[in-house]
C-alpha cells in the first residue's frame, strides 16, 4: 500500500467540516431539478466552472448563492447521507459537522427543517456506513451578534443535538470578542466552543488571542499563525487546546497549503488534525488532504498515524468512547 492509500484509508475523525461545503455540483443540480430552481448551469462541469476563487471573499460569493436549492428536509439528508458516505470512504469513523443555520433561515427556510435533515442522515449513517457523528452550529460572524444570539435561542429545543458552537465566515473587521456574550451564553447552556481564526488574517495572533483568553474555546479551527507568537503556543499547548487545519482548503484561500508552519506546530506537540473543510469546493476530501499534505511534508506513516490519533484526541467524543478509537 502507498502512502496515499494509507493516508485515506487510516481510521480518523474529521472535526472540521462544513456540511454546505460538501454540495457537489451533480447533487447541486440534482436538488434545483427537484425545487424547480432555475440555474444558469446546465451541466455539472459548468457548475464546477463556478466553483473558482483567488481568496476567501470570492469563495463566499459562490457559496451562500449555492445553498439555495437546499430547501427541503430531504435535502438537507441528501447532502449530508452524500458525505457521510463519501467521509467513512476515507476512512472517517467519527465527524464533527458544522452546519450554518443563519445561511438557510435569512432565506426562509425554518431551523427545524435544516437540523431534522442532518439529524435523520446521522442516525442512517450510522447503521449503514459505520460512521457516527456530532453537530456543531456556528454562527455567521459577518452577521450582527443579535442574530447570533437569536438564533442561539432557536436552537435551544434541539440542544441534545448540538455539541457546540462554532464562528465562521468572513473574519475581517469581525475578531473574536464581537461574538464574546453569545458564546458566553452558549457555554452556560452546556455547548463546547470553537471559533474559525483563519489563516493569514490582520491580525491573527490577536483574534486567536482573543479566542482563547475571552472566549475560552475548547478547540481553534485553523490557527496555524499561532506560529507568530510563542506564550500563545505554548499556553494552547498547555491547555490541549486542538487546532484543526485544513492543507487544501489553505491553497484556496491563500497563496499556500501552509506545510511548514503545520509542521511546525505538530512537531511542537500540539494536538493538530488534519481536516477537508469544504470539501466541494477545495478539491479533495479528508483522506485526500492527509495524502496532499504526506506528499507535501514528505510524511512517514508514523506521522499519518499521529495526525489521526490527535483526531481523536481532540474529538468531543466522551473519555470512554474515545479510549475505544485510541
Ligand atoms: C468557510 Cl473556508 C471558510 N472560511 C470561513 N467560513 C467558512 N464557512 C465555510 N467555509
Ligand atoms: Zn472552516
Amino acid at each position: 500500500m502507498d502512502i496515499a492509500e494509507f493516508a485515506r484509508r487510516i481510521p480518523k475523525a474529521e472535526l472540521h467540516l462544513h456540511l454546505e461545503g460538501t454540495l457537489e455540483p451533480e447533487l447541486k443540480l440534482a436538488l434545483a431539478h427537484r425545487n424547480n430552481i432555475p440555474l444558469t448551469e446546465t451541466t455539472a462541469e459548468e457548475v464546477r466552472d463556478t466553483y473558482t476563487f483567488t481568496d476567501l471573499s470570492s469563495f463566499l460569493a459562490v457559496y451562500y448563492p449555492s445553498m439555495e436549492v437546499l430547501q427541503t428536509e430531504d435535502d438537507f439528508f441528501d447532502l449530508a447521507m452524500a458525505y457521510l458516505n463519501r467521509a467513512s470512504a476515507q476512512g472517517v469513523r467519527h465527524v464533527e459537522m458544522f452546519f450554518d443555520p443563519q445561511s438557510h433561515t435569512s432565506r426562509g427556510v425554518q431551523f427545524s427543517t435544516v437540523i431534522r435533515g442532518y439529524r435523520r442522515a446521522l442516525i442512517t449513517a450510522r447503521r449503514s456506513f459505520a460512521i457516527q457523528g456530532e453537530l456543531i452550529m456556528c454562527f455567521l460572524r459577518d452577521m450582527d451578534p443579535s442574530f447570533a444570539m437569536a438564533t442561539l435561542m432557536e436552537a435551544l429545543p434541539h440542544r441534545d443535538w448540538i455539541i457546540g458552537v462554532g464562528l465562521d465566515s468572513d473574519e475581517r473587521g469581525n475578531p473574536p470578542a464581537k461574538f464574546a456574550a453569545v458564546m458566553a451564553r452558549a457555554r452556560a447552556e452546556g455547548f463546547l466552543v470553537t471559533v474559525h481564526c483563519d489563516i493569514d488574517q490582520q491580525d491573527s495572533a490577536e483574534h486567536i488571542r482573543q479566542a482563547i483568553h475571552e472566549l475560552q474555546v475548547d478547540r481553534i479551527d485553523h490557527g496555524t499563525n499561532i506560529v507568530e507568537d510563542r506564550r500563545l503556543l505554548r499556553e494552547a499547548k498547555s491547555r490541549g487546546l486542538g487546532l484543526t487545519v485544513c492543507p487544501l482548503s489553505n491553497g484556496f484561500v491563500s497563496d499556500a497549503m501552509k506545510t511548514d508552519e503545520i509542521m511546525q506546530l505538530f512537531d511542537a506537540g500540539l494536538l493538530v488534525s488534519i481536516n477537508s473543510d469544504d470539501p466541494a469546493y477545495f478539491g479533495g476530501y479528508i483522506g485526500d488532504n492527509y495524502a496532499a499534505l504526506a506528499k507535501a511534508a514528505d510524511l512517514t506513516r508514523e506521522q499519518l498515524t499521529r495526525f489521526a490519533r490527535n483526531s481523536f484526541e481532540s474529538s468531543w467524543l466522551s473519555p470512554r468512547i474515545r479510549d475505544h478509537f485510541l
